[in-house]
């Protein structure tokens, strides 16, 4: 075979290496076959030397042009498959900035927790302080400094979650305020609320866990007048102006007279609805005047101080607050419930 035609022949069969190269790599390995120092075209410089002299010219010609015409053949798939390249790198990498981003999850306060906050807010304004203590106590300052005889019967109900003889989950948070009292002289002007325990079968309004709000003031001069009108004040900044605060005769061991705490519903105006089971009221606690012996329990002389006290349930308020049917709801943990608040 003429050297030109097998120029020819190579050039036509590297061409079609050059355009069948899948990527960079492949078109290298194709570089190096046939332009490389070994490569198949420029081993054919060797073969121009046993070519007659006057065809040399020619041949060497063709092969230069040969191997200049692969080198632009090469260039250009070389740009056109590193441009490929780039776009594969760009599109794996492609990030859609029109994708809604993940927002991350912020917590917030119970409902329960919340209304106590409003709660206290109030009491506060009205010159309260807010006084803490254990939740778990001891027999004396859950039944005996109240006033509660021993083996009483109104103490059925709290009765229970004892840790040993003398020690229970506390029932009330009046042992907090009696621990005040044996801390301090009056005036006591004082709210403590917290989390409580008692005897209960669990229902859609009772809970054996549960969160209470309760005062105490004890001065000189103070009457069962000072506590109608603190509880009707702080009714009012609760639930509006047109709420009513009314007081029917009830027993605690601690309080002498006592009455239970009703507010007038607020969702049908006192007209009766069914969450105030058509009476226009809704209990939500007991009051009354601390009773003497409790005072001269803790030291104070009755002579010259009385005091008022009362204890209202959290999860009453936080229930007419945002109309739930169902207090056990409020420890259900369930994020359906929690996140509407
Ligand atoms: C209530 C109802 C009535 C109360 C009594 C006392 C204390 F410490 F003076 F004895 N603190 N809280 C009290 C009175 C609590 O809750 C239903």
């Amino acid at each position: 075979m003429e050297l030109t035609e097998t120029i020819e022949q190579i050039q036509q069969e590297a061409r079609a290496a050059v355009l069948g190269a899948a990527d960079l790599g492949a078109l290298e390995e194709v570089r190096v076959k046939y332009l490389g120092r070994n490569g198949t075209l420029r081993q054919q410089y060797k073969q121009l030397g046993t070519l007659a002299q006057e065809d040399r010219p020619l041949a060497g010609q063709a092969l230069n042009k040969a191997i200049s015409t692969l080198e632009r053949l090469m260039e250009g798939r070389k740009s056109a498959l590193a441009e490929q390249a780039e776009q594969q790198k760009l599109q794996a990498e492609a990030l859609d900035v029109t994708l809604p981003g993940r927002v991350p999850a912020i917590g917030h306060q119970h409902p329960l927790l919340a209304t106590m906050e409003e709660m206290i807010e109030i009491f506060l304004g009205l010159g309260f302080m807010v006084a803490e203590g254990p939740e778990v106590e001891d027999y004396h300052h859950s039944f005996e400094a109240l006033n509660y005889p021993e083996y009483h019967p109104a103490m059925d109900e709290q009765d229970t979650f004892y840790v040993s003889d003398q020690v229970l989950l506390r029932s009330q948070t009046s042992t907090v305020q009696i621990r005040v009292m044996e801390q301090q002289e009056p005036p006591v002007r004082i709210i403590a609320p917290g989390r409580c325990y008692r005897r209960d079968t669990v229902d859609a309004t009772h809970c054996h866990t549960f969160y209470q709000l309760e005062g105490l003031l004890v001065d000189k001069g103070i009457t069962f007048a000072d506590l109608k009108g603190t509880l009707e004040i702080f009714a009012r900044q609760v639930f509006g102006d047109r709420c009513h605060v009314r007081f029917r005769p009830d027993f605690f061991p601690f309080t002498e007279p006592s009455a239970e705490i009703a507010l007038s519903c607020t969702l049908c105006d006192g007209s009766g609805c069914r969450v105030c089971s058509g009476t226009g009221y809704l209990e939500v606690g007991g009051s009354g005047q601390v009773d003497p012996n409790v005072l001269a329990g803790v030291g104070y002389d009755t002579e010259k101080y009385t005091g008022y006290a009362f204890g209202v349930g959290i999860e009453r308020f936080a229930m007419l607050r945002h109309g739930i049917d169902d207090i056990r709801l409020f420890y259900s943990g369930d994020m359906r419930f929690l996140e509407q608040f």
